[in-house]
């Protein structure tokens, strides 16, 4: 029988107790301190640029080759090269390139990760969100809140991609907390009046009353680009804007007056030609969809030069500083970012260069 005294001899007498404590479980806080307390954040993703005019032949290739009961959802998913397995774009955000043909369904579920799209190309493809149909054009944000039911029909002429957003590195690597569940049909029927949610809250400043906040996320199935547009014509021609991206706006929840969803805020900057941002640094981490135009993003050491319908990943503390190269053309990005999880957790920082230049 081992006794409490054999086994204070054996720790006493072990020739390494570094693996004697490994072999029970454990380890020396004092050999670890660089990777459970880092100095500053040591983010694995790194940044990248994943280039739309490359991929869009294989998104058409799989089109052809791919049937949507094969594979449920056609998308290439964007992946981080330093975050392969699991799967994602940054540590807690997703995005992926999804192509859908005239007449194809993808079947109805829902999961526990909040995801949104933002619409790249084509017409006439509809997401049914919980019974309400949502439209699609080219530069509209649609909204899939966590567990609401969504499926996608294309009764358009021409193949519409759109990018996906989904935070399930946060809810499925990070946290452990994603369910999922196919709905019983394929499709949803429709059971309020298309597009109902958005063409309610459209006008901004009369909201209806008896629509009450039932979760954190956002209400509004679609935030049009041709409201977006209209948001940026009322603008100030002098306007400053932002140091770092320039005329930005915020998609906003017309309840709470937060972000569209509780774990990722949805923006769209408008960089002035010849636009050069301040080098800002954040403890969020970012991916910018190029709507219109090019120009550079230096991100730390590395510099993404962007064309249109370009998306890149910036993680979190890297020096970031945006510029439109163009002298004549505009520029506009949108972007999301995990920084609604960081700012209800305390843990957002932002850090601007200050006014003399000096980082
Ligand atoms: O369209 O519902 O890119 O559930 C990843 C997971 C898209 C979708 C993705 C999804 C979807």
């Amino acid at each position: 029988m081992t006794t409490q005294q054999d086994i204070g001899d054996a720790a006493a007498t072990a020739e390494d107790p570094y693996a004697a404590i490994g072999e029970l479980g454990t380890a020396p806080l004092w050999r670890y301190y660089g990777s459970v307390l880092p100095k500053q954040p040591e983010p694995r993703a790194v940044p990248y640029l994943w280039r739309y005019a490359a991929l869009r032949p294989y998104l058409l290739r799989f089109l052809e080759e791919l049937s949507l009961e094969e594979a449920e959802r056609r998308v290439l998913m964007l992946l981080n090269p330093a975050l392969q397995d699991p799967p994602a774009t940054t540590t807690t955000l997703y995005a992926g390139l999804q192509i859908i043909g005239p007449g194809e369904t993808a079947q109805a579920h829902r999961h526990t990760s909040n995801a949104f799209r933002y619409v790249i190309e084509g017409s006439g493809a509809y997401t049914t969100v919980n019974g309400e149909r949502v439209h699609m054009h080219p530069g509209d944000l649609l909204l899939t809140p966590n567990w609401h039911w969504h499926d996608h029909y294309h009764e358009g002429d021409d193949p519409m991609v759109w990018l996906d957003a989904l935070d399930y590195p946060l809810t499925t690597n990070c946290l452990d907390v994603n369910f999922f569940e196919l709905y019983g049909e394929r499709s949803q029927k429709s059971s309020v009046p298309d597009d109902l949610s958005s063409r309610q809250f459209i006008h901004g400043q009369l909201s209806p009353a008896w629509e009450v906040a039932h979760t954190e996320a956002s209400p509004v199935g679609n935030y049009p680009w041709a409201e977006t547009r209209r948001a940026f014509d009322a603008i100030a021609d002098d306007a400053v804007g932002t140091e770092a991206e320039g005329i930005l706006l915020e998609y906003k929840n017309p309840i709470t007056g937060g972000p569209v969803l509780p774990t990722m805020g949805c923006r769209v900057s408008r960089l002035r030609p010849g636009f050069r941002g301040a080098a800002v640094r954040r403890t969020s981490s970012a991916i910018y969809h190029v709507v219109h135009g090019s120009g550079v993003a230096q991100v730390g050491d590395v510099q993404l030069d962007w064309n249109e319908k370009d998306v890149f990943a910036v993680p979190p503390w890297h020096r970031f500083e945006l510029r439109n190269d163009s002298d004549t053309e505009d520029a506009f990005l949108f972007s999301f970012t995990n920084e609604p999880v960081l700012r209800a957790l305390g843990f957002f920082r932002e850090d601007l260069p200050d006014a003399s230049g000096a980082s």
